[in-house]
């Protein structure tokens, strides 16, 4: 199911990787509704395998379904999703049922995880409820990719009565919690008519939590898909969006300063990617930002900042797909797990006089330059994009969301200075990137627009940022 329920008004969710329960609740009060994001995606709620070193991935690890991890408990879990859905911010559930964890040991709700044995009481599955022992070695083997052991994860009996039932009282039991949907984890390793029985019998959402009658919950697949695979993401688009891993390779390349930026005209299906509802795009996540997953050395991450901002801004800009902002902890290492003290407790993030975190924690989508183009996508609703231009060199490019919002990325070697139309009613307005409106002036750079539409546009090859935005929201 493709509709993420979002509230009107609103269109971009932000992953807010690794985070405890209890500081997303304040955020989704504090900082995500005011700021007009949708939602978020939620590390995976269940308990998993507590492994040496807390790497991030032990989150990825399944003991039980029983809903202890390192982010809270259950009561603090319903919580959240309760007061974040108070406010019209929707929690996607990321939701690992491929597979349990591959070693022996114990769960971080205390459960036991007998791998060697394939017993994990908690569930309980035994031996019989996994497929037997083998490994994913070819790509082009789509019964290997979905019936062998994925990094040498033990591999779920996805076609059993037994497992099917499980799966869907641990998802259904989330929905009674108030999610709005889910994340599904590594979805090409799952033959697709066994999500779909699953998916099926999922439960309408739960309009305690403000969710109309007969309400299904919101699908998005995990599949990396970047051609020459037997396994293809057009296998799944019936059950839902599936994750276009080819938007971030691509949005990456561009904005590396690898392509021209003037070939973004077209941006979506042109590309290869999948049809604009059932594709969610994301600039980076939390695999192929730390050389997991795909994607490769043209992912852009926070660690390039100006750059990433650039991307961001144009993912959030331009009106394709469902839009997944990611907020990362600061790391050095592709393992490194997420802030936390010596007992292994998570740190929460504190937060600096400007709004930015601390304790470790990046925070993507506090950066001013990220989250005032969530309002800038908002505001400009479903008006198309009207007035391309693009200057000689390709390397300079502007656009306007119908009469609603205007932006210009500088990607040359040298400054912008150019009279462009910008489709807006005259007035001075406020420019987005370099700081926003505040009462009767700018904190920022202020853009003229003229009686003409046009406006003079400035944005130097070196300047902090490299784009300019507006809207009519920012208009003095
Ligand atoms: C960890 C260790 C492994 C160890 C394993 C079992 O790193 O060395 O063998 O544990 O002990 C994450 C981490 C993994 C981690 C795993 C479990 O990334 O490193 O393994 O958690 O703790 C494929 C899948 C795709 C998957 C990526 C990572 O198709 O579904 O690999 N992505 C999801 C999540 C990950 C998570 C898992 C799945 C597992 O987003 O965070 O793994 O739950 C080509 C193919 C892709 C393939 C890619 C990489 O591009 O097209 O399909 O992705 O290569 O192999
Ligand atoms: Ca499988």
């Amino acid at each position: 199911q493709r509709n993420p329920h979002w509230w009107s008004g609103r269109s971009a969710f932000v992953h807010l990787f690794e985070w405890k329960w209890n500081d997303i609740a304040n955020e989704c009060e504090n900082f995500l509704a005011p700021r007009g994001y949708a939602g978020v995606q939620i590390s995976p709620p269940n308990e998993n395998l507590v492994i040496s070193n807390r790497p991030w991935w032990e989150r990825y690890q399944p003991v039980s379904y029983i809903l202890t991890t390192r982010s809270g408990s259950r009561a603090e879990l319903a919580n959240m999703i309760s007061r974040c859905n108070a406010v019209g911010i929707r929690i996607i559930a990321d939701v690992v049922i491929n597979h349990m964890g591959a070693a022996n040991g114990i769960g971080t709700g205390g459960s036991t995880s007998d791998y060697n044995n394939l017993n994990f009481p908690a569930v309980p599955y035994s031996n019989n409820d996994f497929n037997p022992n083998c490994a994913i070695n070819n790509y082009n083997d789509p019964y290997q990719v979905r019936n062998c052991r994925l990094v040498g994860l033990p591999d779920l009996k996805l076609d059993s009565a037994w497992v099917r039932d499980k799966i869907v009282n641990y998802m259904n039991d989330l929905i009674s919690l108030g999610v709005a949907g889910f994340r599904v984890d590594a979805v090409k390793h799952m033959w697709p008519a066994d999500l779909q029985h699953i998916f099926n019998r999922l439960n309408n959402l739960n309009t305690a939590h403000g969710f109309p009658a007969n309400s299904r919950p919101f699908i998005t697949q995990e599949v990396i898909d970047l051609g020459g695979e037997a396994i293809s993401k057009n296998e799944y688009t019936h059950l839902g969006t599936v994750t276009e891993f080819r938007y971030s390779a691509e949005i990456g390349r561009v904005f590396n300063g690898r392509d021209l930026l003037k070939y973004l005209y077209n941006f979506g299906t042109a590309w290869g990617f999948l049809q604009s509802d059932y594709a969610l795009t994301f600039v980076d996540n939390h695999d192929n930002q730390r050389g997991h997953g795909a994607g490769g050395d043209n992912v852009l991450t926070y660690k390039n900042a100006k750059r990433y901002k650039m991307a961001t801004a144009f993912h959030l800009a331009w009106p394709f797909g469902i839009p997944r902002v990611m907020s990362s902890f600061a790391f050095n290492d592709g393992d490194q797990g997420p802030p936390a003290d010596g007992n292994g407790n998570l740190i929460s993030p504190g937060f600096n006089a400007d709004g930015s975190c601390t304790n470790g924690w990046v925070c993507e989508h506090r950066w001013r330059q990220i989250y005032n183009m969530i309002g800038f996508r908002n505001v400009a609703g479903t008006a198309a994009v009207a007035n391309w231009w693009e200057n000689g060199s390709g390397q300079q490019i502007a656009f306007s969301r119908g009469n609603r919002a205007f932006i210009a990325f500088n990607q040359d070697s040298s400054a912008l200075n150019s009279n462009i139309y910008t489709g807006l009613a005259a007035g001075t307005y406020c420019d987005i990137a370099s700081g926003a409106k505040s009462g009767s002036s700018c904190t920022g750079k202020s853009i003229v627009v003229g009686s003409n539409g046009y406006a003079q546009i400035n944005l130097g090859a070196g300047e902090t940022e490299g784009y300019v935005a507006i809207h009519v929201d920012a208009k003095l």
